[in-house]
């Protein structure tokens, strides 16, 4: 093909592919199936890589690309994005809107309300039509470039139908489906679940690899303009018009209204639709219309006074309780679960439900079969707020505590004035294996690929009795192939994860000991403190309770685990195994504004100027970690010159790699 016909072709198939772009993610009404719009793609994709100079940004082929940042970028708003303020209740909204009105010397004021999506707020900016750059909202001024994460992003047009230059103000978010969709998948591989969708935007967002933010599912709605050159609009609602007219998505859930008590009516209906939503709200928004107006009520110091956001109280389902599980924790502790019936409550399906203890039961006289009420307290687990007595039928049936431990049979106690019940049997196969699981945690040894399941499989079948036999795993792989759901990837990752936490800085380990009192803020200052385990497992009560934060009762706790015999071995068979036993960390992370705070890095090859020492107390000044092996944990690989496997292992694994010039402008920046 010569290259007229192809640039031809080209053009046409990117306009072709827009559309269909369009159709399916902005105005949900699609005119083709996937593999005929992968045909397009791939069509394009060929004649692209026959024209290499003919690829331009914009095209719908360059949405996931580049390498991995080493971190983001500040960008500094051209008009601060403010916040909102709040309004709880009708009454609320009456009393702003008499604000409203008597600021305008009682003027006639028209009211546009919008659903609040829960997500997080960005900004996108074109210039002559291109998408140049996309931020986050950061604290209003200043907000981090994350262009290459929202360029995945399919509802964002990269080119607009005219060559304006503008910016498009909205939220970023995670539709309720694709939250549940991944976070199954992550329950699955061992990882740490978001408590909501919008965590789960942000993080996806917060991604230096493009690629993760393009795995996500992520989702766009449009709610105003930060700037617009040459050309003017009267209102909000004309803006949103002409935002719409641009391909933006825009939330068509909106009205303009002349009247609050109009407003409130509509608002009252969104409460109860909500659910139905394929997204989260939090809330209505809720406007002055006229841009005249707003530029006349002008801002508080960081809210304006023309617009104000209406929060729902939590969200409420209703369910039956069909069963109550008794677990047992790493303490001994046994606390009651209830088993629902699945219920969709804030974009998740609702199984279970904490009851903290037997005695909620006992106040909420909670029966089996009840219709009951969940709430979401920001967890991930919600709780039961309410027993509806009035829909009993005379089927239910009353719940008794166990009087013996479900795991070992050993009759629980009560200690002290503690509300919960306890198994005091120091070998309950439960206490061993939920102190596995917590070692394995994120916050404590972070293995991952070592989930709840897997756990307890190796702990039935005998592979594992105490943290120190994962370090011995290595030598069952045969067995560990044996096993249910284990493929040789999925062992050789496990495997790899184990191996690769014995170069955590010990914190993590005096964390994942589970030594009672001993929190992860605690393991860490105990770390600083005495620099190793050693330090730590010699120390006497009086020298412990002379360090901030530590109580008596903890240094007790303290020397109490480390006088028996049992723990003393459990370390040394760690540290034989190679288990890292040193404090590493920087000495804090918080407040430090670095390119390698809270990062791990690995260093390899040689560095021309400077020693290694040199780099890694560099390094740690500013935050960053540095470990001396290449696993997914890494974020950054320093290579100097004659790197070898480490470099090669960083780029199969799609790890930022600095090379020294690279490594020594990033010192020199953060030198400011
Ligand atoms: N409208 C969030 N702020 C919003 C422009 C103002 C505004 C929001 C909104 C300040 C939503 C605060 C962060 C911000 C752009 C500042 C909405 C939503 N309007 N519909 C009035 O749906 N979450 N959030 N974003 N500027």
């Amino acid at each position: 093909m010569d290259r007229l016909t192809a640039e031809k072709k080209i053009l046409e198939l990117r306009n072709e592919i827009d559309r269909h772009n369009r159709l399916y993610h902005v105005e949900d009404r699609p005119e083709i199936s996937d593999q005929e719009y992968d045909q397009l793609m791939r069509e394009l994709r060929d004649l692209e890589d026959l024209f290499p100079d003919m690829v331009t940004p914009d095209s719908p082929t360059q949405r996931v690309g580049g390498e991995p940042l080493p971190y983001f970028e500040k960008v500094v708003h051209k008009s601060p994005m403010l916040s909102l303020g709040n309004a709880f209740g009708a009454d609320d909204l009456r009393d702003f809107d008499r604000r409203v009105k008597s600021a305008l010397g009682n003027q006639q004021v028209r009211y546009m309300c919008e659903l609040k999506i829960d997500g997080l707020a960005i900004s996108l900016h074109y210039e002559n039509g291109m998408f140049v750059r996309g931020a986050t909202r950061g604290d209003g001024t200043v907000g981090e470039d994350i262009t290459q994460n929202l360029r995945t992003i399919r509802s964002i047009p990269l080119r607009l139908s005219r060559p304006l230059t503008l910016e498009a103000r909205g939220e970023a978010y995670m539709p309720k489906r694709a939250f549940e969709k991944l976070n199954k998948e992550r329950e699955e591989r061992g990882e740490a679940l978001f408590a909501n969708p919008r965590n789960s935007a942000a993080g996806s967002l917060r991604q230096l690899d493009p690629k993760i933010a393009a795995s996500r599912q992520l989702d766009t709605f449009i709610y105003g303009l930060g700037e617009l050159v040459g050309e003017t609009v009267e209102s909000h609602s004309e803006g949103l018009d002409l935002l719409e007219s641009l391909h933006f998505k825009v939330n068509p859930e909106r009205r303009v209204f002349d009247d609050m008590e109009d407003v409130i009516e509509f608002i009252n209906g969104w409460t109860v639709k909500r659910p139905e939503l394929p997204y989260e709200i939090d809330g209505m928004v809720i406007k002055v219309d006229s841009y005249a107006q707003q530029q006349e009520l002008g801002f508080t110091a960081k809210s304006p006074r023309w617009a104000i956001a209406y929060k729902f109280p939590a969200e409420e389902a209703v369910t039956v309780l069909e069963g109550i599980e008794v677990t047992v924790g790493r303490t001994g502790a046994v606390t009651p679960t209830a088993l629902l019936k699945p219920v969709s409550l804030a974009g998740t399906t609702v199984k279970r439900a904490s009851l903290h203890n037997e005695d909620i039961i006992r106040e909420k006289g909670l029966l089996i079969g009840d219709h009951v009420v969940v709430k979401k307290a920001g967890d991930i687990i919600p709780e039961i707020v309410a027993v509806l007595p009035e829909r009993r039928t005379g089927n239910e049936t009353p719940f008794a505590m166990p009087t013996h431990c479900p795991e070992c049979g050993s009759e629980l106690l009560r200690i002290d004035e503690e509300v919960a019940l306890r198994c005091v049997n120091q070998s309950c196969p439960a206490l061993a294996r939920e102190g596995m699981i917590h070692f394995v945690s994120r916050q404590a040894m972070n293995i991952e690929g070592l989930g709840e399941k897997v756990i307890a499989q190796l702990f039935e079948s005998g592979l594992i009795a105490n943290v120190a036999d994962l370090y011995d795993l290595h030598e069952k792989r045969d067995q560990l192939l044996q096993m249910e759901r284990m493929g040789e990837k999925s062992v050789d990752n496990m495997l790899a994860a184990i191996e690769g936490s014995k170069e955590n800085s010990v914190e993590r380990l005096i964390f994942g000991l589970g030594i009672r009192l001993v929190g992860a803020k605690a393991a860490r200052v105990l770390a600083e403190h005495f620099g190793d385990i050693d330090g730590i497992m010699n120390a006497s009560e009086e020298e412990l309770t002379q360090i901030d934060e530590i109580g008596p009762k903890m240094a007790a706790s303290i020397v109490s685990y480390f006088s028996l015999p049992q723990s003393r071995e459990i370390i040394d068979r760690l540290k034989r195994a190679g288990v890292n036993m040193i404090f590493k960390g920087a000495r804090t992370v918080e407040g430090i504004d670095s390119p390698f705070a809270g990062k791990t890095i690995v260093l390899t090859g040689t560095l021309a100027q400077m020693s290694r020492t040199e780099a890694e107390e560099k390094i740690a000044l500013l935050g960053g970690k540095v470990t001396g092996s290449v696993s997914k944990k890494t974020d950054i690989v320093i290579a100097g010159e004659k790197a070898g496997s480490k470099l090669e292992k960083a780029e199969k694994l799609g790890i930022t790699v600095l090379d020294e010039a690279a490594f020594l402008a990033l010192l020199e920046e953060s030198k400011e």
